[in-house]
């Protein structure tokens, strides 16, 4: 769906530098070349790969999590740089999820977070087709899901009808918590022996199938990959012109904004091109070679703050270790990110590190997130569809990865010894007895 509609909106690709090619992003060729090797179109959509992807994901969930990410950065920029005669910021992140989404652990982390941060500006809307890969949901998922929402301080919709919009119109009324809205949908409308069923999910429908779902539509059965005459001039009029409009007049209100604001211009214009302000390395310490020996979070922490002070835009946080990490920003006016300050610049995940994992990736804030080394093993899965580890040098997007590892091989040694001291005298006492 989304590769259709960048082709049909006629998204014009970029370059690495972000400057227009006049290619579009998606062509039909593209399209038919839909999950092969080296295509514009893999099956799980890749950042950077293709003009208009906004994230990489594949893992369920993962997007979720990356959605309460861009909601706090967004947050984040109003408050740094919008001023009451200039909202430069006023957008809204959404997604879109299903069955498995919903389903999947990270994605109860990122909505309970969602929620406590009272993310207005974050809208989920759920595919309820109520059909994954294995049959129907009811075999291993009952929750009710908008109750639980409800108990993360969501607002929750429900519409029956896939076709009824007005809950959009409603969601973006909402001005003091993220709203979910439920949708009931029929997974393969209009295959007439496989809709609704685990079967619509990913295998080819067959010749067959696909000719009577294209009858249902009263589409031509022999032409494939087919656009109708007028479809794109149709989107060119509607999401194309509305869209060109809303750049421009964003343009607009940014270019009188960087002549009466110079420098916070200046600043986002750094952010954007993923640079630091001069002298972002002023005030870094240096540290003597000491016999007794600084714990390294210990110079991280002073590093960090140094760093920190001179670049507004480092922000981050832990799951509720920071005062062991050594990674809270001290000096004056850090604050903390809060529902009532979201200027503030430590994060406090809570204790939901799947959820700082995703949330963290996809800003462009510089944004810390430290663990103890053990924990990276818990988070792969969800960091590894859209690690910074895995494209740091492509795409330029920066996270700094704290791994602290706290004497756990002293401590290891330690009950090494003490097991082979237990065993010495345990073989002593059996030696007595049997002596
Ligand atoms: C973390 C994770 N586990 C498993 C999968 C494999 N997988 C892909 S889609 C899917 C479930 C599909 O059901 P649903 O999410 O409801 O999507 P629908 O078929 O209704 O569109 C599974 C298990 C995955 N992509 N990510
Ligand atoms: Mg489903």
């Amino acid at each position: 769906m989304l590769y259709s509609l960048l082709h049909l909106a006629n998204v014009k690709a970029v370059d690495e530098d972000g400057k227009p090619t006049g290619q579009p992003a998606v062509s039909l060729e593209d399209i038919e070349r839909f999950r092969q090797i080296d295509s514009k179109t893999p099956g799980h959509p890749e950042y950077r790969m293709t003009t208009g992807v906004e994230t990489t994901t594949g893992p369920l969930g993962q997007g979720l999590g990356n959605s309460v990410g861009m909601a706090m950065a967004a947050r984040w920029y109003e408050n740094r740089f919008n001023r009451p005669d200039a909202p430069l910021f006023d957008y809204r992140v959404y997604a879109l999820c299903d069955d498995g989404d919903m389903m999947e652990g990270i994605s109860h982390e990122a909505a309970s977070l969602a929620g406590h941060f009272k993310l207005s500006n974050l809208i989920w809307i759920y595919d309820s087709n109520r059909v994954t890969i294995e049959g129907r949901t009811d075999l291993a998922y009952s929750d009710d899901v908008e109750s639980r929402f409800r108990g993360y301080h969501w607002h929750t919709l429900h519409v029956d009808d896939a076709n009824d919009a007005a809950a959009l119109v409603e969601a973006k009324s909402v001005t003091d918590r993220p709203t979910l809205i439920v949708v009931n949908s029929i997974i393969g409308w209009g295959s007439p022996n496989k809709q609704d069923s685990a079967a619509a999910h990913g295998e080819a429908l067959g010749v067959q199938e696909v000719a009577l779902t294209k009858k249902f539509y009263g589409w031509p059965e022999d032409k494939f990959f087919y656009v109708p005459d007028g479809v794109h001039e149709r989107f060119a009029e509607g999401i194309g012109a509305r869209g060109k409009a809303a750049r421009e007049e964003w343009q607009a209100k940014y270019d009188a904004y960087s002549k009466q604001y110079p420098e916070l211009s200046r600043e986002f214009a750094l952010i954007e091109a993923h640079e630091l302000p001069v002298g972002w390395d002023n005030d870094i310490p240096t540290f003597d070679a000491d016999p007794k020996g600084m714990a390294s979070r210990e110079s991280s922490g002073k590093v960090l703050n140094a760093i920190a002070a001179r670049v507004p835009w480092i922000i981050g946080g832990a799951a509720d270790l920071s005062p062991s990490t050594k990674t809270n920003l001290k000096f004056e006016g850090a604050g903390s990110f809060e529902y009532d300050n979201y200027g503030g610049r430590n994060l406090h995940f809570g204790i939901r590190e799947h959820g700082m994992g995703a949330g963290g990736q996809r800003s462009r804030v510089v944004e810390f997130a430290p663990v103890w080394l053990h924990i990276p093993d818990f988070q792969r899965l969800h960091e590894a569809a859209d690690s910074p580890l895995r494209d740091h040098g492509s795409r330029g997007h920066l996270r700094l990865h704290a791994r602290l590892h706290r004497r756990r091989r002293r401590r290891a040694d330690a009950s090494a010894d003490r097991a082979a001291r237990v065993a010495a005298r345990r073989a002593g006492a059996h030696g007595a007895a049997s002596g």
